[in-house]
């Protein structure tokens, strides 16, 4: 009887990370028009109108609101682009990103 034994010792396992998420927040001011906001969130969004004037108003009562979540990149890219739209017009409106 042979004693070698020709099995494989060690299962190769692969492991797939899930990239974590970052939320944009979006942040009241007193100066940027609701209507502005609304279009900002459909716009770099994709909200429909329903869910931009939730978003928004949700903002404006309470001071801060999630957006949406995506990985990093995704997450700066929008929030940046949503900002300097904001800034083209002079208004202060800000979005910020954290982990989620
Ligand atoms: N508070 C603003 C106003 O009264 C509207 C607004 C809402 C601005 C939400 C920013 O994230 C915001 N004109």
């Amino acid at each position: 009887m042979s004693e070698i034994d020709f099995k494989p010792k060690l299962k190769q396992k692969t492991k797939v990370q899930r990239p974590k998420l970052y939320k944009v927040m979006l942040l009241n001011d007193d100066y940027t028009p609701r209507e502005f906001v609304v279009l900002i969130l459909k716009a770099e969004f994709r909200l429909d109108e329903s869910q931009a004037e939730v978003v928004m108003m949700t903002a404006h009562q309470k001071g801060i609101c999630v957006v949406s979540v995506y990985p990093r990149d995704v997450s700066e890219t929008k929030a940046t682009r949503a900002i300097d739209a904001a800034v083209q017009l002079g208004y202060p409106l800000q979005f910020t990103v954290e982990p989620e």
